[in-house]
């Protein structure tokens, strides 16, 4: 099949897992066409059957807004049209959900049989941005007229329902990891980096696009409690907009010389690999992907107990879940996992194998091939 993909080149779970699939897709034979305003991250190497196709938005004096919603449709149009796109797949549904519609309207005149449109939705397109009133009513038409939808967890389906008012069918397909790539690595020399070779010390890693959402004034307010229970440093991946804050708070605290901040890392497994604990306190997390990349790596996670990572992670068994605003609670989990070498074995082999049987690219891209292929047969 010739799908295009579109999405966000940011670093951002959506942008991550529609590069996964695109990449797992080339791999079993199909052409994708990725149509993105910049070659997404994590894209990697060349790889055969794998496009790029640029989204520019000129500006003009008159538009004080970029039409990117314009340039996006647009540049669907082209790309589907020179490749006869079979499938147009918008992840992230604002705009892509709208840009993928408008398209396949613009495409409904030719003689090519029109390109069936799938919708991913992702979460904060749903949970913070798509049900503002400034978006919800677009936002619910473009879902109710995509040919099929796939939410990535049971959780963002309901909220959708619920606070969209959409009532259209819609899928869970979970998200997926490169099973092959995401799993723990010995790099003793890399930890070693960080702890200073000191074998006492533990390395609690935080990754993410430091985004509100993700509350680094609670990952920063857990880790201050573990680093005073026993010798710990905290690993800062990625960046964003509250990265800056992330620092202050470590200022305030006095814990500056306790944290490494290595910004955005195309390459996440090492970084994982020497991790012994990870915290994700979000307000929301449709799925948590970042979580789950640390359970391939055999890191037990402790993060809150909202949205959907209680499909993810299974409390006291493959993680621990909290309140997003229950730090005490978070800590002492974290804290009991770090001075239990046989509960923190036993969490992280019950979370790889989670990972292993249920979030695989083998088990998961299947479910996409199906969804795509009843509406291509349609
Ligand atoms: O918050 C992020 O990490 C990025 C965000 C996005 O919009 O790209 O991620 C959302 O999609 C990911 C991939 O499906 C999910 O794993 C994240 O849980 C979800 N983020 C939120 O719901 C806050």
């Amino acid at each position: 099949m010739n799908i295009g993909i579109v999405c966000y080149a940011s670093v951002g779970g959506s942008g991550i897992v529609a590069t996964e699939l695109g990449k797992a897709l080339a791999r079993r034979g199909h052409e994708v066409h990725f149509i993105s305003t910049e070659t997404p991250f994590r894209l990697g190497e060349f790889q055969a059957g794998l496009a790029f196709h640029q989204v520019l938005t000129p500006t003009y004096p008159l538009f004080r807004e970029p039409q990117y919603l314009l340039s996006l449709a647009n540049r669907i149009v082209q790309v589907a049209r020179e490749f006869r796109l079979d499938i147009i797949h918008a992840h992230y549904a604002v705009p892509h959900a709208t840009a993928a519609f408008l398209s396949r309207q613009v495409l409904a005149s030719g003689h090519h049989p029109t390109p069936r449109v799938v919708t991913t939705l992702h979460g904060t397109d749903i949970t913070l941005i798509g049900n503002d009133p400034s978006y919800s009513q677009i936002v619910a038409f473009s879902i109710e007229q995509s040919d099929g939808v796939t939410a990535v967890s049971e959780s963002l389906r309901q909220t959708t329902y619920a606070e969209l008012g959409v009532t259209r069918e819609i899928e869970v397909i979970p998200n997926f990891l490169d099973c092959s790539l995401h799993r723990r690595q010995t790099i003793p020399s890399l930890r070693g980096r960080f702890t200073g070779n000191d074998p006492n010390v533990k390395i609690v890693t935080h990754v993410s696009n430091f985004r509100p959402v993700k509350r680094v004034d609670s990952v920063l307010a857990v880790f201050d409690r573990i680093r005073q229970a026993l010798p710990a440093r905290l690993l800062l991946v990625g960046d964003g907009p509250d990265l800056d804050k992330a620092s202050r708070l470590a200022r305030q605290l006095g814990i500056t010389d306790l944290i490494d901040v290595v910004g955005a890392q195309e390459e996440i497994v090492p970084l994982l690999s020497i991790s012994d604990l990870f915290l994700l306190p979000s307000a929301q997390e449709s799925f948590g992907l970042a979580a789950l990349e640390a359970m391939a790596c055999e890191v037990p996670v402790v993060a809150s107990n909202v949205g959907g990572l209680p499909e993810v992670i299974e409390h006291g068994v493959t993680g621990y879940l909290h309140p997003p605003d229950a730090i005490e609670e978070m800590a002492a989990s974290a804290i009991m996992l770090l001075r239990d070498p046989e509960r923190h074995r036993a969490i992280a082999d019950a979370a790889c194998l989670r990972v292993r049987v249920d979030f695989c690219a083998d088990r998961v891209v299947p479910m996409y091939e199906e969804c795509y292929r009843k509406l291509v047969g349609s």
